[in-house]
């Protein structure tokens, strides 16, 4: 059987575990042909680190996307991360046509967490991500993202109510699936909720909340899901199955005091 053909398009952090590094190994590993548009190349993540070099790749995106439509490569979806410039949102757009029947669009629209934008961004990364947003099949923002996308104040801990507001909210734009990231509506549990349009149901799974947060968990959160989704795998299931593998990778690196910058998911993935 041939493998289903995802790519992924977003940077790369050559060091610190995140975007493209991880969802290359993740999705592989998933047994997903994974192809990359790296939209940047940066010398770590713009999280925690200071003089972080940044290399902008718009311009060459759009040479390799067209040699890809001289090539007549498709995909079964793309899969979208953080995104630096905004020129890079008509490209992604624009490459919907190189989705093969039934392909999807999804957009994971990583620019914001714990109430702030990540540090290299600004609100017209805001305007373009609500844009992609728009044409999106699936998106996955955390709760700082849903609460940009819909420009509403950030709470922290929104409640059931506020999160089905926001969940429909989010629909309404465009996506036929919204999942919202690092919900908890209890002490000590923390986990993702999701609302698809076409029945109007909500699907909910909440697993242990790790005291220690680490970057990239959200890019793992989304491979994982992402590789179970397009494996078919119930809302439900994929949902358990990616808050499930963000907990067992903190589990993998907290004992190591020194690893700080992302999480041990190489770990994680061999023992699965
Ligand atoms: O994990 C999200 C992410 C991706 N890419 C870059 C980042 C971050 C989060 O800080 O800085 C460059």
């Amino acid at each position: 059987m041939t493998a289903k053909k995802i790519v992924s398009v977003q940077d790369i952090s050559c060091y610190g575990q995140c975007s493209l590094t991880v969802a290359q190994p993740v999705l592989s590993a998933y047994g997903f042909e994974t192809a990359i548009l790296p939209s940047a190349i940066l010398s770590t993540h713009t999280g925690g680190f200071t003089g972080f070099t940044v290399l902008d790749l718009t311009d060459e995106m759009p040479k390799i996307v067209d040699h890809w439509r001289k090539e007549k490569i498709t995909f079964d979806a793309i899969y979208t991360g953080y995104i630096g410039d905004t020129r890079q949102f008509a490209l992604i757009k624009d490459m919907r046509d190189m989705l093969n029947p039934g392909g999807l669009l999804i957009c994971d629209p990583a620019m914001a967490d714990h109430g702030k934008l990540y540090v290299a961004l600004n609100e017209n990364i805001v305007a373009g991500m609500r844009e992609l947003v728009r044409e999106s099949d699936i998106i996955m923002p955390n709760i700082t993202e849903a609460c940009f996308l819909l420009d509403i104040p950030y709470n922290e801990r929104p409640g059931r109510e506020e999160i089905d507001r926001m969940l429909k909210g989010l629909a309404d734009m465009g996506p036929e699936t919204v999942i919202i990231t690092g919900v908890s509506f209890e002490e000590g549990r923390l986990g993702a909720v999701a609302y698809t349009k076409k029945d109007g149901k909500t699907v909910e799974y909440f697993t242990t909340w790790m005291e220690k947060s680490y970057h990239g968990t959200g890019d793992i959160f989304s491979s994982v899901l992402i590789a179970n989704l397009l494996k078919g795998k119930s809302l439900y299931d994929c949902l358990k199955d990616a808050c499930e593998f963000i907990v067992d990778c903190i589990k993998e690196t907290m004992p190591d005091e020194s690893h700080v910058y992302g999480v041990k998911f190489e770990q994680v993935l061999a023992k699965r």
